[in-house]
């Protein structure tokens, strides 16, 4: 695992350009461009996009990150229907992957990746015509389930600007669960989205053992985020979502 020290987490968290991830489409120079943006729902379809530089390239070298070169992000404006994928690069420069929209609404696709040691996570829409039905966020609650596993949440008071301490515990049947598996170099994945805009937080993981996965996360202002924490368990990946208050 690549553990990020703790004195460069401020800058990649807000970037080296003043803003949380995710907002925008273009930064340092750098555009997602999308295929397609309009999807059925439900039906399996190919989601192409490409990262294009200031002279309409289409950038090839990607970092690893967490074991992967780039983190796609899929998920409904409304925080419901989060994915997380992989895509995989064409000779050409076209990231693709098999992708399902399950219902209609507006989604937003995070491409988060680093390129020539520059972290960045760019956003845009995609559109599921039909028939809307929105969802409200759910309140705060510290317990999450997902499967069948119980995820407790364990964190004091969330403060706006500062670093706060996450850690997840997790129960299957009411017994603690031997040991979680590694995923994406580490015993869990966290990505943290605020409320109204889809600000995208960069969450780092700071370790755990057994039932238990750490996260430092640093929220930019107060409001209600939403948490998505995967885990991997029996071989397979679940995710468990949160909503979490964060006062000044
Ligand atoms: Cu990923």
């Amino acid at each position: 695992m690549n553990e990020i020290q703790h004195g460069e987490r401020a800058e990649e968290h807000f970037g080296r350009h003043g803003a949380p991830g995710g907002l925008s489409i273009s930064v340092a120079g750098l555009t997602l461009a999308i295929g397609s943006k309009t999807f059925e729902a439900s039906r399996n379809e190919t989601f192409e996009f490409r990262i294009l530089d200031q002279a309409g390239r289409a950038v090839r070298d990607f970092d690893e990150q967490h074991g992967e070169r780039m983190h796609l992000i899929v998920v409904r404006r409304d925080l419901v229907h989060y994915q997380h994928l992989h895509p995989s690069l064409g000779a050409d420069g076209t990231w693709a992957t098999a992708l399902v929209l399950p219902d209609p609404g507006v989604y937003r696709a995070f491409a988060d990746f680093s390129t020539g040691g520059e972290a960045l996570t760019l956003g845009a829409d995609l559109w599921v015509p039909g028939n809307l039905k929105f969802a409200q966020l759910p309140t705060p609650t510290g317990v999450a389930h997902t499967e069948g596993y119980e995820v407790a949440l364990e964190t004091g008071a969330l403060a706006a600007g500062a670093e706060s301490s996450l850690a997840f515990r997790i129960t299957l049947r009411g017994q603690e669960i031997e040991q979680l598996e590694p995923y994406l170099g580490a015993l869990g994945h966290l990505v943290a989205l605020r409320e109204g805009d889809l600000a995208f937080l960069h969450v780092h993981p700071t370790g755990g053992a057994g039932a238990q996965v750490a996260f430092h996360a640093m929220f930019p202002s107060i409001g209600r985020y939403r948490m998505f924490l995967q885990f991997a368990h029996t071989g397979r990946v679940r995710t468990a979502a949160f909503t979490v208050e964060v006062s000044p």
